[in-house]
């Protein structure tokens, strides 16, 4: 009886020249590259901070929900169909022949790629994450693995995504896609069925996984290596056929094609429904945190981003006009980033291309406040103990310096009291966009008490959004 031993040895030795051979074919470099694979989701805390600053720096960005929704924009066979804009395939039931009647009317003749950047830059935003495909399923650039897009399918015949990727480039913008998981079009997705949260068969999820490989990841690889995509934010990962370890899965194929790259919570099941954050409990992927149309009641321990609606709907809907003022949502931005998180801001542009008036209004009046207070605002940290005062009054910190903003949120009395910090001796402290030192005193049990003059309270009026002070010195 031959000796087993002998087999395992024979084996191991073919295997070993198998191998070599097979090395032959490779360079060294190739060989070397392909032991060393990245195991993005176990990145080493520095590595994670480096590559997360420009985002953490940037503190405000555009959301853009754009497609065929944008055609009947809230009526269906003249009805006003309830529910967000984009979401009307599915609150309608619409099946997917009619819907495709809507893409095959978009056409946004009016798209100006450069207008859009230029306002993004007017409003001081610093990012966009626009749709590259929402649930409809329908795609805002040239893919090859699908004819359900812009340049195939509609008459507008041209990828807008290649424009805008461009024009941000052109003002220094970063440019991210929103990618949904869920699909309402893909015949191995989701499709026109989609009736929410249900029982799936082991049929549904072999038909998802081969939806998964062979067209979302394909796409995915389109997106990211076709218009340098700096932010990946997936949504729609809710669906029961969508499991952890595909997420995982998906976050380190999404890393190694830019390794760069950032990529939301929503890559993976661990968010905790529109409060954002993940599940604690398990190793979820994701950079950042996604609260959704709400602000975290304090600062959270991970990176964070809100993303919020200017009215009531992500894609455009002709009859919502509840917009926000203007002051609510310098508000938000100032609340949020005391609190150690980013602001996305959203635009629902209309089936010709155009973004609404009152979106435009407000992101001036936006960016003309953060052209006066923007250092309160970019390159900032929250602070350590306390991110407020009482309900008006927000503080941030300068990056790496000793330098705290309070930002009142209405106007301040003749003297501005304030708890926790502590000036330098000597230092100055400003109101940003004057020129005026404030006299002060500071006495550790009454704290930090700033004297404005009439002269500097009398300039405040209906159009003042919110006041920043600049404090050098220490919080305590
Ligand atoms: O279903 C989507 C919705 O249409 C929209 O895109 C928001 C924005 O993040 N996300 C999902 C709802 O939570």
């Amino acid at each position: 009886m031959k000796k087993l031993i002998n087999i395992p040895l024979i084996a191991l030795t073919l295997l070993a020249i198998t191998v070599s051979c097979k090395n032959q074919d490779k360079t060294a470099q190739e060989v070397k590259e392909e032991k060393v694979k990245v195991d993005y989701l176990n990145e080493p805390k520095t590595d994670f901070d480096e590559r997360m600053a420009w985002w953490r720096n940037a503190r405000f960005g555009m959301f853009i929900h754009w497609g065929p929704y944008a055609v009947p924009a809230g009526i269906h066979h003249g009805e006003n169909i309830k529910g967000i804009g984009e979401w009307i395939m599915f609150n309608a039931k619409i099946p997917i022949a009619e819907y495709e009647t809507y893409a095959k009317q978009f056409n946004p003749a009016n798209f100006n790629a450069d207008e859009w950047a230029k306002l993004m830059k007017d409003a001081g935003m610093k990012y966009v994450v626009i749709t590259s495909k929402h649930h409809d399923g329908f795609g805002l650039w040239d893919s090859k693995v699908s004819q359900y897009d812009i340049v195939d399918f509609s008459p507008y015949k041209k990828d807008i995504l290649k424009q805008l990727s461009e024009a941000c480039k052109k003002y220094g913008i970063k440019f991210g896609t929103y990618h949904s998981i869920m699909d309402w079009h893909h015949p191995n997705a989701q499709g026109d069925t989609y009736t929410g949260s249900r029982d799936i068969t082991d049929e549904d999820k072999a038909e998802f996984k081969i939806y998964l490989e062979a067209y979302l990841k394909p796409q995915l690889k389109e997106l990211i290596t076709q218009y340098d995509t700096d932010i990946m934010w997936f949504d729609g990962e809710w669906v029961e056929e969508f499991t952890h370890d595909q997420g995982k899965a998906l976050y380190q194929y999404v890393r190694e094609l830019k390794p760069s790259i950032i990529i939301n919570n929503r890559v993976d099941k661990g968010r905790q429904g529109m409060q954002g954050m993940n599940k604690a409990d398990a190793d979820y992927a994701g950079d950042f945190g996604t609260p959704e149309q709400e602000i975290l009641e304090s600062a959270a321990a991970s990176d964070w981003e809100s993303c919020m609606t200017m009215n009531d709907t992500w894609g455009f809907k002709s009859q919502d006009h509840n917009w926000k003022s203007t002051t609510v949502l310098v508000h938000n931005l100032i609340d949020i980033v005391a609190k150690g998180g980013n602001y996305l801001l959203n635009v629902g542009p209309t089936a010709e291309g155009l973004i609404p008036e009152p979106s435009v209004e407000r992101l001036k009046e936006m960016g003309t406040w953060l052209s006066t207070n923007g250092e309160a605002i970019y390159n900032t940290e929250r602070l350590k103990n306390h991110f407020k005062q009482g309900e008006d009054i927000r503080f941030t910190k300068k990056k790496g310096a000793n330098t705290i903003y309070a930002i009142t949120l209405k106007k301040p009395e003749t003297v501005l009291t304030l708890n926790g910090i502590e000036p330098e001796q000597g230092s100055s402290i400003k109101l940003l966009g004057s020129h005026e030192n404030l006299t002060w005193e500071y006495h550790k049990e009454l704290g930090l008490k700033i004297y404005i003059p009439e002269s500097v309270l009398s300039t405040w009026n209906d159009k003042t959004l919110a006041w920043s002070f600049k404090i050098i010195g220490k919080e305590v």
